[in-house]
């Protein structure tokens, strides 16, 4: 008894080559297909928060299959409050939280947000809209958390994520990378006023905000800070008699920020780093004083000091005036100090 090799003819040496390209591609599209579905996480370490216990119930586990995607509109200010409410109303819903794997906030904050693609987020979150950009929407959060949700488009009120402020905290931990950058030019002034340490010093932040980009047609319905404004702020911190005083100003009009500050002060300006750089530098302030707009309130939360803002941010009669509620109640945060 013997065998004849079958002979593989060349036309069955195709069909197979053709076969183990289909079999090959199949598998690498569920591949990637399940990565989608199964996205990575900023740290193996679930955010605390999901598991917390209360009255010696633990709480469910949220299914990762139901996600609250954050969809970031304009600049870092404005990126803060939309990753902050998400955050806290996904929380509140035993939710997770899904943001691009293309995205910067995952290079300026540590966060544990899921990383999905641009296109899991545009295809499979249901998006809903909120009724103002600056106040608090009681419609916007009454969803059951029984699918993924992107949430539209500003959330700038702290009524979002005032029950989570203790994980928010950790979730706006700045990246190594911004850390050494603020930390030099931190180390930087105290060198120059003779200190070693900055718990030897009070700094306060001061953030100017005089131009409006983003949206020049509203220009004429914001309002800006003034000098007189300015004085009011930084007399109201020299009056505490604080240890060693240093004001730190960030604005995009330097020029003008020196000539309307008050004089006689010990201050400094910080010129030519990132936003992201300029934000961990005030945030790491005593205490702030902020004028308009979105950068310079969350530097002022960052800090956890006390937080003087310009009152009030938008003209009366205005469309811009409709983004708020009645007194800004929803907007500044309970405790801070407002001076015209
Ligand atoms: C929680 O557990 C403690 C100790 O096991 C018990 O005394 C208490 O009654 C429990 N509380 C609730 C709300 O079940
Ligand atoms: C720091 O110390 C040097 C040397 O003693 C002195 O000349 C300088 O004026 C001091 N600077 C400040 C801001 O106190
Ligand atoms: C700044 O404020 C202080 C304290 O309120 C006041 O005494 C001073 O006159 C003000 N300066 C200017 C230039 O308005
Ligand atoms: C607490 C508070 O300041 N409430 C005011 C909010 O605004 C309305 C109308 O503008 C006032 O009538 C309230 O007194």
């Amino acid at each position: 008894m013997y065998f004849t090799l079958p002979v593989i003819k060349d036309y069955q040496r195709k069909l197979y080559l053709i076969l183990a390209l289909l079999l090959a591609g199949c598998i690498i599209v569920s591949m990637l297909f399940y990565r989608d579905l199964h996205p990575s996480r900023a740290s193996e370490q679930r955010p605390r928060m999901l598991y917390k216990t209360t009255n010696n119930v633990t709480k469910k586990k949220p299914s990762p299959r139901y996600s609250v995607c954050v969809i970031f509109k304009q600049r870092l200010g404005n990126n803060m409050f939309q990753y902050a409410s998400s955050f806290g109303i996904a929380a509140s819903k035993s939710m997770s939280l899904t943001i691009s794997k293309k995205g910067e906030f995952q290079k300026i904050f540590k966060v544990s947000a899921l990383f999905r693609s641009d296109s899991f987020i545009e295809t499979h979150c249901v998006k809903r809209h909120e009724k103002h950009a600056s106040a608090y929407d009681e419609d916007l959060v009454d969803f059951a958390n029984n699918n993924n949700y992107a949430l539209m488009m500003y959330l700038q009120s702290w009524k979002y994520f005032i029950k989570e402020e203790k994980a928010l905290r950790k979730e706006f931990t700045f990246t190594e990378k911004v850390q050494i950058k603020r930390d030099k030019v931190i180390s930087t002034i105290l060198r120059k006023h003779n200190h070693t340490s900055q718990n030897d010093v009070t700094f306060i932040g001061i953030h100017i905000r005089r131009s409006d980009r983003p949206q020049p047609n509203r220009r004429s319905q914001r309002t800006f800070a003034t000098a007189a404004y300015l004085n009011q702020s930084v007399h109201h911190f020299l009056s505490k008699h604080l240890t060693n005083t240093i004001f730190l100003v960030c604005s995009s009009r330097i020029d003008w920020s020196r000539r309307n500050m008050p004089k006689n002060i010990a201050v400094e300006y910080i010129t030519g780093n990132s936003a992201a750089v300029d934000l961990a530098i005030l945030g790491s302030c005593d205490h702030m004083i902020s004028t308009t707009g979105t950068f310079g309130w969350w530097a002022g939360w960052l800090t956890g000091g006390e937080v003087v803002y310009f009152k009030w941010p938008a003209r009366e009669g205005t469309e811009y005036r409709q983004v708020f509620d009645a007194n800004y109640t929803d907007f500044f945060y309970p405790g801070w100090v407002g001076f015209q």
